[in-house]
């Protein structure tokens, strides 16, 4: 095995910096071992093993799901937790009502009083990781010093990390400083906290993905998208996937949506049967950093280099690229396992559950056998449909931005905002009805702007602000559009078939921004006519067309009555021209 003694002779000296950093959160959290990764596939076999025979980590059956590995959580410890979140700047208004806030120096205080002594009896992992091709000007780095080896293996999968993200940062001098302890899992003593100011996270007492892999939504989202308001760029909740048509054309489209609208399924869409010559690349299922290229277009990376994708409902009707990717060389966590040991989950179509998630004899008494949140973590390049330019320093070009949300009867089908102001009041008035997998109250209409809620380092209004000023530097902007698959007609029923299917809406989107389709101005935007719209061989319901198309002025006027409301909490940081746009929407609906 490398020991920890080796590792610290040729990575410790490479960063003064990073190394400074490391010895002062050693004296404060007192570990036993210092362990600095190389990200190494040799090292990443070392830990799995490790964990394995300490039983924190249990095999799967090795004959159909090779190189994979079950963790199972402590129960109180599976989701994000967003009201123990914080975003921690100098001034309370810079984190905006849309963050959980504490003064910087409080929350330090706090944070390193669990911190103390936090590692006696453990081991210190230093990750150094790069978010981003590690050639990418588009990428940052960061280093995760975390007492988790699940959490260091996840991060293997997840991102660019060990020796090379460790060089850069060398070249870089900057880095987002990110300190995790699973300390005792205790739910009273967990909190994330964010210092963008200071480019850094503290995040102590829970292993769970969103709460402890700090490269992604802490870093990816939080920190990132106030370093890209400082630096002129964006950093999204966006899949980026790539279309390519028949004659060969590939156009990208980064599509932003909340929880439970789909997301890993669209990124990895299976065009239906009759759209032959039609192929769909993914290059993220979860964040985008736009940068405004200098040909006036945008261009996008994905910062990450694997998938934390929920498990559930996956098999290979809904997501095949996902299913066939999962079944080697991936981290499972909290699904069920079947007599054979092989993971189980509600949604696959084969075997039975025989143990839960929680390791009891499955009683479906207790409810599913696998947790609604399971997940799968595996590296990128396993899914069939990985894009060839998703390591592309320079990113691809994104033709289109696409917001989607949960509504019953609201949005149409698809629409595209006239302009780009327009579009940013699409994407700030985001809103998706809860699921009853989400929540008990189901159908409640939850606020997300650009599906950014949990997610945004700072103030909504200066957000929007930033938009603003970004689309401004564009001479050639993506076309903005809001779809919703999730429409249902008056008996409840979806009215749209989803999955591999919205490409036929994707295709119009595509056609809408190389000029070639057709559409129809209606009060919130640019529609397609039923016949713009290839639904043949769908056996749609009669009507289901025109229903999926219908825009009703009364509903819109109460959505942008709402939106005003919401706006509201965000006071003077709203910028004038989209408060102004706003009352445009508002005066077309009344008018309509
Ligand atoms: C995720 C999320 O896990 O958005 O990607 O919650
Ligand atoms: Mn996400």
């Amino acid at each position: 095995m490398a020991t920890a003694t080796q590792h610290v002779t040729s990575l410790a000296t490479m960063d003064r910096d990073v190394s400074a950093w490391v010895d002062e959160v050693a004296r404060l959290t007192q570990p036993d071992h210092i362990f600095w990764c190389d990200g190494s596939d040799a090292e990443y076999q070392v830990l799995q093993r490790e964990l394995l025979a300490a039983k924190e980590l249990l095999p799967l059956n090795p004959q159909s799901f090779p190189g994979c590995v079950l963790s199972l959580s402590n129960p109180s410890d599976v989701a994000r937790v967003e009201h123990l979140t914080f975003v921690c700047t100098k001034n309370k208004d810079d984190a905006g009502p849309n963050n959980h806030w504490i003064a910087p120096a409080q929350a330090h205080v706090q944070m390193d009083a669990l911190f103390a002594g936090c590692m006696q009896g453990r081991t210190l992992y230093v990750v150094p990781y790069c978010m981003g091709p590690i050639d990418s000007p588009f990428s940052r780095c960061g280093v995760e010093i975390t007492d988790s080896a699940y959490v260091v293996l996840n991060m293997k999968l997840m991102t660019r990390m060990g020796r090379a993200a460790l060089e850069r940062i060398a070249r870089d001098a900057k880095f987002v400083r990110g300190l995790h302890s699973t300390g005792d899992l205790n739910p009273q003593r967990r909190f994330i906290m964010h210092f963008p100011e200071e480019l850094s996270i503290k995040s102590f007492g829970s292993g769970y993905g969103g709460n402890a892999l700090l490269g992604k939504k802490c870093h990816a989202l939080r920190i990132a998208s106030w370093q890209a308001r400082t630096e002129g760029w964006l950093a999204e909740h966006m899949l980026i996937v790539g279309i390519e048509n028949p004659q060969g054309e590939i156009y990208y489209l980064a599509c932003a949506f909340p929880s439970a609208c789909g997301k890993t399924n669209l990124a990895m869409l299976i065009p239906p049967a009759s759209y032959k010559g039609w192929k769909i690349w993914t290059v993220g299922d979860d964040i985008a950093w736009l940068h405004p290229g200098k040909d006036g277009r945008l261009y996008a990376i994905n910062p990450e280099s694997g998938y934390f994708g929920v498990v559930p409902g996956t098999n290979a009707k809904t997501n095949r690229n996902a299913y066939d990717m999962i079944r080697r060389d991936t981290i499972f966590t909290n699904v069920a396992l079947t007599a054979d040991n092989q993971p189980w989950w509600e949604g696959l179509t084969e075997g039975k559950p025989v143990i839960d998630w929680q390791g009891r004899p499955y009683d479906p008494a207790n409810g599913p056998a696998a947790h609604a949140n399971s997940r799968f973590t595996v590296a990128a390049k396993q899914n069939p449909g990985y894009s060839k330019l998703a390591d592309a320093p320079g990113g691809v070009p994104i033709s289109a931005i696409v917001f989607g949300g949960r509504r019953r009867t609201l949005a149409p089908l698809v629409y595209q905002a006239r302009n780009w102001l327009h579009g940013v009041l699409v994407g700030a008035g985001v809103a998706s009805e809860t699921t009853a997998a989400a929540t008990d109250a189901v159908g409640v209409v939850r606020r997300d702007p650009m599906a950014m809620k949990p997610f945004a380092g700072y103030n909504f209004g200066d957000y929007w602000a930033h938009w603003i000023n970004v689309g401004a530097k564009l001479k050639s902007p993506p076309q903005i559009f809001h779809v919703n698959w999730f429409r249902r007609d008056s008996a409840g029923k979806f009215l749209w078939p989803g999955y591999g299917d919205n490409l036929r809406v994707l295709r119009w989107i595509i056609d809408r921004c190389k000029g070639t389709a057709k559409a129809h101005d209606t009060a919130i935007g640019y529609l397609p006519n039923a016949a713009d719209l290839d639904v043949q061989g769908l056996g749609l319901a009669p009507g289901a067309i025109d229903e999926l198309l219908t825009v009703n002025p009364e509903l819109w006027q109460v959505e942008f009555d709402g939106i005003q409301e919401y706006f509201a909490e965000f006071g003077e940081r709203v910028p004038a021209s989209l408060k102004a746009e706003l009352q445009s929407a508002l005066l077309r609906v009344r008018t309509a």
